[in-house]
């Protein structure tokens, strides 16, 4: 699907994303969707649609076919015993989640064990622009949108210029930076002035597969470090908070290996005294619904990136699409499941291919 914007991050641009989605039937009748958050290339994380498609058709799915499972959680018992693969265990796991409320008539919230809020705060997260100028046009339109925070992505020799130009003009949003990964430990020095801007956190400076750098940097900066990338699991992110890696998590129910494993770790960080926040990874409806329900969990303390469909798809695959008001809140959907109608003669649409699986 063909994105409204060119999003680019230190590792890379896109102005159009690739969705896999997972379907899942029982033998009497019950359905659900999960979304995989994973894209073409292994830029971001190290799982691409060609892996996780392999993954499910060759590992995964045999393992769910056939099998008789009495709640959402016993999923996870049956696909932890493939390691790694987050993205490919959480597009089969949200779909069973689906299922699951669908077929009890629940939300996908209430099934989850959310605590009952009936709307969450959206932030946004802007990419890298051509220049200053840009930017700033990109920060005015969203704050006039209402989201409630700002995120920009940054890279070196892109970072602290944007950041400075923003607090000039907008002194008191809440404002974080993303490097993705685009700093090492040497960079400390450089980290060090983002303090002078009070910005929430500073997300995934350094590698994507580190947490003893980052438990070297945060000491030296004043600014949290919030970690994406590093976190793919439980264990990871109590390792992280253990050795003080971090002092907020971002959750993506994708990189963590589903919605199960996002609920644990938001437990753990709140034991923890944490604040966690809901990640995005340009979702379509079906993916974002499943944030909107994922973030009514009593950890989610923070504005997450889970903004309107309208800034991403001139039509999404949902009905009606997930919406924004004035105040930066998006309303948590009450019916059964994700909540809004998926519209499959879109989806039908735009689908380049489609494998089926039979018991
Ligand atoms: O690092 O959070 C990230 C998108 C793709 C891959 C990684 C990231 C992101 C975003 C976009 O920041 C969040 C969104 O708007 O969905
Ligand atoms: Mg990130």
């Amino acid at each position: 699907m063909p994105l409204r914007f060119r999003f680019e991050t230190s590792f890379g641009a896109v102005t159009e994303k690739s969705f896999l989605l997972a379907q899942v039937f029982t033998s009497d009748g019950a359905t659900g969707v999960g979304e995989c958050v994973a894209e073409d290339d292994p830029y971001y994380l190290p799982e691409t649609n060609g892996t996780v498609t392999h993954v499910i058709r060759d590992f995964l799915a045999p393992l769910i076919l056939g099998h008789t499972f009495e709640s959402p959680e016993e999923t996870w018992n049956r696909l932890s015993a493939i390691r790694g693969h987050e993205m490919a265990k959480a597009a089969l796991e949200m779909a069973i989640w689906d299922l699951f409320a669908n077929a009890r008539g629940q939300s996908l919230s209430a099934l989850l064990g959310g605590d009952g809020r009936e709307l969450i705060s959206a932030g946004v997260s802007i990419g890298l622009q051509e220049d200053i100028p840009a930017l700033m046009k990109k920060v005015a339109v969203e704050v006039a949108a209402g989201y409630q925070r700002i995120k920009i992505k940054i890279k070196p020799g892109k970072d602290l210029d944007l950041v400075h130009a923003i607090r000039n003009e907008f002194p008191n949003i809440r404002l974080m930076v993303d490097a993705n990964s685009a700093y090492t430990l040497e960079d400390a020095g450089r980290l060090r002035q983002f303090d002078g801007f009070h910005l929430m956190m500073i997300e995934q400076p350094l590698a994507w597969n580190d947490i003893i750098q980052h438990s070297k940097l945060q000491p030296q900066i004043a600014t949290p470090i919030c970690l994406d990338e590093s976190i793919t699991s439980p264990a990871a992110a109590e390792s992280a908070i253990d050795i003080g890696a971090c002092g907020i998590i971002n959750i993506k129910a994708g990189r963590v290996g589903g919605l199960l494993n996002s609920r644990r770790i938001q437990a753990i960080a709140a034991d923890r005294r944490i604040p966690v926040w809901c990640g995005g990874m340009l979702e379509t409806g079906i993916g974002r619904l499943a944030n909107v329900h994922l973030q009514t969990l009593p950890g989610f303390t923070l504005p997450g990136d889970t903004s309107a469909s309208a800034r991403y798809f001139e039509q999404d695959l949902i009905e009606p699409g997930v919406s924004v008001d004035e105040s930066g809140r998006i309303a948590v959907p009450k019916g059964p499941g994700l909540g809004h109608e998926i519209v499959w003669s879109r989806v039908e649409r735009h689908t380049l291919h489609r494998d089926v699986w039979t018991a």
